[in-house]
Order: C-alpha cells, then structure tokens, then sequence
C-alpha cells in the first residue's frame, strides 16, 4: 500500500546555541537532540513508578481517540480516574486513554525541580511545562498548537513516533475550519489517497524518540503522534516574537476557539458536516490551482 512521502529528522547528540539558532530556529527546521537532557534529575528519575509516587492520587481526565460528534466538544474528556490506576493500565497497555497537556505547575509542581530550560536561545513560558501519556495503540491526532509557539518535547520511559509536517503544507492537510487538526477520518498510517488525494502531495518529517530525546518543533508544525509503550512526554513552549504569528495566536485562542464551541452548541452536526464538505472542497481547489 502507498505509504505518506517522509524523511527522516536531523538528530544531533548536542548543540550550541549559536548552532541552534543558526541551522534550526532561524530557518524554523526541526531537530532531535539527543543529550539535551543527559544533566536533569528527569533524565535519572522520569519513569512511571516515579510519576505514580509523586503525584498517584490525583484524578485526571484521560482522552480517547473517538471522532466527535454533534454538539460534543472535541476537548472534551472520555473519563477521568486516579492518575495511579491510570498508570496501571499504561503498564499493562495497550490503551488508547491519554493524558493530554496536564500543566505541571498547577497538579503536580514538584516534579518541576527535575528539569531546566535549555539556553538555547528561546524565551520559555515558563507558566506552562505540561505532560501528555499515552501507552501501545494511543494515537494523537494530528494537529498543530493554536499558540503558535515554539516547542520543545522530551519523552520518557518508553518510544513514540512523531510524524512533522510544516506549516506551509496545512493546504493538503485537510484541516477543518476553525480548528488546528484535521479531519478525524484520515488515517496518515493507512492514506486514502483516492478519497483524500491531496495527502499525496506532503512530505512529512519522521522522528523517532526514546528516553531522554529532545525536539522541536518550530512554530505551527503539525504532530501526528504515536506511543510505541506506556511511556510520557512534556512539552515546554515559547511564543513567536514574529508580529503576525502573535497576531495569529491571538486570534486563534481568543476568537476561534470561542466561535467553534459556539457553533457547536448550537448547530450541532449540520455544523461538522458543512466544514467537513468546505475542507473537503479546498483541497480541491489548492490541487487543481
Ligand atoms: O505526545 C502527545 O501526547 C501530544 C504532544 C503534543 O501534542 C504537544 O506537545 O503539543
């Protein structure tokens, strides 16, 4: 079967930050650097039984992988447990529950000792270091951060798949109005090129990270994420000082967002199916312009 197009990342040991800003944060490249971590406590500690004895008794809300419908919120939680009996089934695997963005700060500070922000030249909010698990099978649809900042995401414990795709590539994406991913449908492991024709035209970029592994990802990249075992990952974020790309920000978490759940509510379905006929039609467009 015909597979997505797709390279491999550039993976580096380390880096400095002339390099960095040089060869990947100027030109907005992404990169896998593999010692960035080598020196923090998380890189010695971060493992599941770690996170089940700091932070065991808190409830969290878990995600699946169902395609939203009607007037449900695609935000929405599918349940909430324990994080310890969470971290039982990640064990046991496979599961398709996730823990998604759960800020550090907020549910579980202490484990914020554990790491640092890296000088390489970005200014880190530092109010939002958050966790995302997943475990065998969880898949993270693809999309990219409405923030628009640049990321930097560092796993533990176990392997995930990360599949990139940049910005100006959204056109064949199928991204559905008013959101930042794409059609719940399209399956990027299984294309269906006949239906989706516009997929034959990305060309993706393929990392493949373990314990300790550090990338990033610049500004509105797309993710499309797979856990290969029980394993979890944080993400540290810095806004774009570029004035459009704020400009953008601001306009996506202050008014888009707010306008799809509103629209949500109240035309339910009918509302999905319209934009899922315009993403269908737009790619045509781009495809036969
Ligand atoms: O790894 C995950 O579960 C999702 C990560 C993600 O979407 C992010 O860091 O923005």
């Amino acid at each position: 079967m015909e597979k997505i197009k797709t390279t491999p990342i550039t993976v580096v040991d380390t880096i400095s930050k002339e390099d960095f800003i040089k060869y990947y944060y100027k030109p907005q490249k992404p990169v896998l650097i593999k010692n960035l971590t080598r020196d923090w406590k998380a890189f010695e500690n971060w493992n599941l039984d770690y996170i089940q004895q700091r932070a065991g008794d808190q409830i969290v809300p878990l995600y699946n992988n169902q395609v939203t419908k009607g007037k449900q919120y695609s935000a929405e939680p599918a349940t909430k447990m324990r994080l310890y009996d969470y971290i039982e089934i990640l064990k046991k695997g496979p599961t398709d529950l996730r823990i998604f963005f759960y800020n550090i700060l907020d549910n579980m500070p202490e484990l914020s000792q554990d790491f640092t922000y890296p000088e390489l030249g970005l200014k880190f909010f530092k109010r939002l270091p958050v966790m995302f698990f997943g475990s065998m099978g969880s898949k993270v649809l693809p999309h990219y951060d409405m923030d628009l900042s640049d990321l930097f995401h560092f796993h533990f414990h176990g392997h995930k798949s990360v599949l990139l795709f940049p910005p100006e590539q959204t056109k064949y994406m199928y991204r559905i109005p008013y959101t930042v991913h794409n059609l719940e449908s399209i399956d990027l492991d299984n294309p269906d090129f006949k239906k989706y024709p516009g997929l034959k035209y990305l060309n993706g970029i393929e990392a493949h990270m373990e314990h300790g592994d550090a990338l990033f990802m610049p500004s509105g990249y797309w993710h499309y994420i797979k856990y290969l075992d029980g394993s979890f990952s944080l993400t540290i974020r810095a806004f774009s000082k570029k004035p459009k790309t704020f400009f953008n920000m601001l306009y996506n978490v202050f008014f888009m967002r707010n306008f799809e759940n509103f629209m949500r509510k109240w035309k339910g379905q009918k509302w999905l199916d319209y934009k899922e006929a315009k993403t269908m039609k737009q790619v045509e467009k781009t495809i036969n312009s």
